[in-house]
């Protein structure tokens, strides 16, 4: 077996197509845009940094649930995005062109969490139902502009929720603790129905009762993961524009994460890693392993399934 540190920086080094040139089950794509930062600019560099990190991750099966994505699933990295630098509005349009033209599951490695605005309007169904949010974040991300700017990473589930991508009353926030203005969370939690789990909640009630409260909101509606990296705590995940003390562990999110096989998931992203301010390929490495584990759940769930 090849070792960890060589061979290609692809996301667990897999390839740019299948061998038989077959459509893929599972896509990982890149999108390197922080275009809607409100405050430290860089993770367009977070795409490179979580493949690098995910090399880690290449020689075994997850210890408990017992698979190995990077080489049970027919998964490709198709690389990054093309994005209209500097452009706002031409870059959603682009970016919600190119993720409706993927076949199959589409896994996105962000990019701002402005990114997952257009990736919802690619892939959640129209039919005025709205999928699940589960969304990792220190932040609510429903507010009604980006300082000035209609859209930005402080604002795509407002929309998502206006456009009817999504259903917030089935979906849930977990991770929250970041300050907001009481209308935003009003209009949050009352006026849209998002079930609203604080950081604070997840270190007091302890993970099963944020399991139960997910699957609870969820059901058995289409379910999107949205993982905002800040949703962990600064001391274990650095890397990234707006650090909120008090966050999640990466252990927390973990055992959370590893006991969600049964939602019935379309789709995931990993967005805000920043690496300019990561030590040591922390945050990075935090990134890498909760899209590896979601994967893992995909296995679990495709051979269960049959
Ligand atoms: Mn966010």
């Amino acid at each position: 077996m090849q070792p960890t540190f060589s061979g290609p920086r692809t996301f667990l080094q897999l390839p740019a197509a299948l061998a038989d040139g077959s459509a893929p089950d599972v896509t990982i794509v890149g999108v390197p845009f922080d275009l809607g930062t409100t405050n430290r600019p860089g993770s367009r560099f977070g795409p490179a940094a979580i493949r690098e990190a995910s090399l880690m991750l290449v020689d075994g099966d997850h210890p408990e649930l017992r698979v190995n994505p990077a080489t049970t699933l027919r998964a490709i990295d198709g690389g990054d995005l093309d994005i209209v630098n500097g452009y706002m509005d031409e870059s959603l349009a682009l970016i919600e062109r190119q993720i409706a033209d993927i076949p199959g599951h589409v896994i996105t490695l962000g990019g701002d969490h402005t990114v997952t605005l257009p990736i919802l309007r690619a892939r959640a169904g129209r039919d005025g139902k709205g999928i699940s949010l589960v969304h990792f974040d220190a932040h609510v991300d429903t507010w009604k502009d980006n300082f000035g700017g209609p859209v930005g990473h402080g604002t795509p589930f407002h929309y998502a929720a206006q456009e009817g991508l999504i259903d917030p009353k089935r979906s849930i926030q977990i991770g929250i603790r970041s300050p907001v203005d009481n209308e935003t969370m009003d209009y949050t939690r009352d006026a849209l129905g998002f079930t609203v789990i604080t950081a604070e909640d997840v270190h007091v009630g302890g993970i099963e009762q944020v399991i139960a409260a997910i699957e609870k909101t969820v059901g058995n509606n289409p379910a999107y993961l949205t993982f905002d990296i800040d949703a962990i705590d600064p001391g274990q995940a650095p890397g990234t524009g707006t650090p909120e003390v008090g966050g999640l562990f990466t252990w927390q999110a973990l055992a959370i994460l590893k006991r969600l096989g049964g939602i019935n998931w379309i789709g995931m992203d990993m967005v805000e890693v920043a690496p300019a301010y990561d030590q040591a390929q922390i945050t990075a490495l935090a990134a890498a392993t909760f899209v590896w584990t979601y994967l893992c759940l995909l296995i679990k769930k495709g051979s269960s399934d049959e």
